[in-house]
């Protein structure tokens, strides 16, 4: 059902424009048949984990991929920054963004690592170098960049800052398969790069994630405590975890690889006609890729000035999600003003205005294979219908909370 007046939309009791949720992160799915083929051959050989045949080929298939040496496949993105954290010696403090997936964060104070909470940029999202360095004390051992949405964050000046004050510096790319900074994959920056394979990326290993990196030595020892620190069989030479990817997982992240480029060129496609029909809406605003960089547009990251628009990011995302489009307020309400942050640091907000800005206004749109065009006019259609009768929209709204 198309929504042509303020009547017709589901806040008003009209039908919902969409009969089933169109959800942020659905899964892509490549070709169904080679999947069910490499699952029967998984079954027949029975072997199922532990560096097995697949994990090795995915292994590969990432390190072509992103142009680097070594590639070390993990049962999903959390694990391999918390491995990745331990391997190259983080302790202290280590300087992240709080405007993030929880998980970033998560993984550091799991390991009694603090995270210092930094500013992002409002035009990009990420790291504000400034800030970091602002924020580097005697106890800061390494800075985390988070390349959200799949933006290369601010590679070049973290690294300049890195370098100058002998810190590690690692990348949080679980956003950014398939995206390059000034013509390099992501993935060869930094020490090294961890990207999650969760269900709901770019590529997935219905759970996953992998670290990149051109560091062999890092890589062996990663491996070791990937595995319960098993250099081989009864000899246990490092203190490990069990980081492994299954075998199943490997054969969905290969089947994935053969349709990588079909599913950027749809998000690509499905980005521009968000552009048609959003660009020009007074209020809102869509993230694009800096000039110069690849993203894979995996994510349609919406900002909404209320004063402009009319309704504020949270007003908008309850009239989609009554049409069912559940748009998603990523990354609300900033990782700060989660626990354990807000008791342990109930004062990071001070120097985050930017990050709780972003997390106020800042809204994702559902795309991926899920979404085509005609899906994207109709949900164009439901925003300007809800924008162009704010007060009518707010007031209904008022109806339903009370
Ligand atoms: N660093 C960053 C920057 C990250 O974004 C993430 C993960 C990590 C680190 C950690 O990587 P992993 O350890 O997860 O590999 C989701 C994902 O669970 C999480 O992986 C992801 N980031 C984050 C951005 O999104 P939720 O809590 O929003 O998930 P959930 O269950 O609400 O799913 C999102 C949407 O996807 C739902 O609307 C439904 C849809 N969906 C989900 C699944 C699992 C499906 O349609 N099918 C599915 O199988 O965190």
């Amino acid at each position: 059902m198309t929504v042509t007046s303020l009547q017709s939309l589901a806040i008003f009791g009209g039908p919902p424009a969409f009969a089933e949720p169109l959800h942020v992160g659905r899964p892509n799915l490549g070709d169904r048949e080679r999947l069910m083929g490499r699952i029967e051959d998984i079954l027949d050989r029975l072997w199922f984990t532990n560096n097995g045949p697949y994990v090795q080929a995915f292994e590969r298939r990432v390190r072509e991929y992103c142009g680097v040496r070594e590639c070390v496949a993990t049962c999903n993105g959390t694990m391999a920054l918390e491995l990745l954290m331990r391997g190259v010696g983080m302790q202290g403090e280590v300087i992240v963004p709080s405007y993030t997936f929880v998980a970033t964060a998560h993984a550091l104070q799991w390991q009694e690592i603090r995270p210092v909470f930094c500013d992002v940029s409002p035009e990009t999202h990420t790291l504000d170098p400034s800030r970091v360095r602002e924020l580097i004390t005697p106890n800061t051992t390494g800075i985390v960049g988070v390349h959200l949405w799949g933006q290369p964050c601010e590679v070049d000046a973290l690294e300049a800052i890195a370098n100058e004050h002998d810190l590690q510096l690692i990348f949080d790319a679980s956003h950014a398969l398939g995206c390059t900074h000034q013509g390099r994959p992501i993935g060869g920056f930094g020490r090294a790069e961890v990207f999650s394979f969760h269900a709901t990326k770019v590529l997935n290993t219905f759970e996953g994630g992998a670290i990149v990196t051109d560091d062999s030595d890092l890589a062996e020892k990663l491996r070791l405590m990937r595995n319960f620190g098993f250099e081989s069989k009864d000899q246990v030479v490092y203190l490990g975890s069990n980081g492994k990817m299954s075998e199943i997982s490997a054969a969905m992240g290969l089947t994935g690889f053969e349709s990588i480029e079909e599913f950027t060129d749809r998000n690509l496609v499905n980005f521009e006609a968000y552009r048609e029909q959003l660009e020009s809406v007074e209020g809102l605003s869509l993230l694009k890729t800096p000039e110069g960089e690849r993203g894979n547009h995996h994510y349609v990251v919406v900002t909404v000035d209320s004063e402009e628009a009319g309704l504020t990011r949270d007003e908008l995302v309850h009239v989609l999600e009554k049409e069912n489009v559940l748009a998603r307020r990523y990354f609300h309400p900033g990782v700060h003003r989660m626990e354990p942050y807000r008791s342990d640091q109930p004062m990071a907000g001070l120097v985050l205005p930017v990050t709780d800005e972003l997390s106020r206004t800042v809204m994702t749109l559902p795309t991926g294979q899920a979404v085509d065009a005609e899906a994207i006019s109709r949900i164009g259609a439901i925003v300007k219908t809800a924008l162009a009768n704010p007060e009518s929209v707010r007031e209904c709204l008022a109806e339903w909370e009370g």
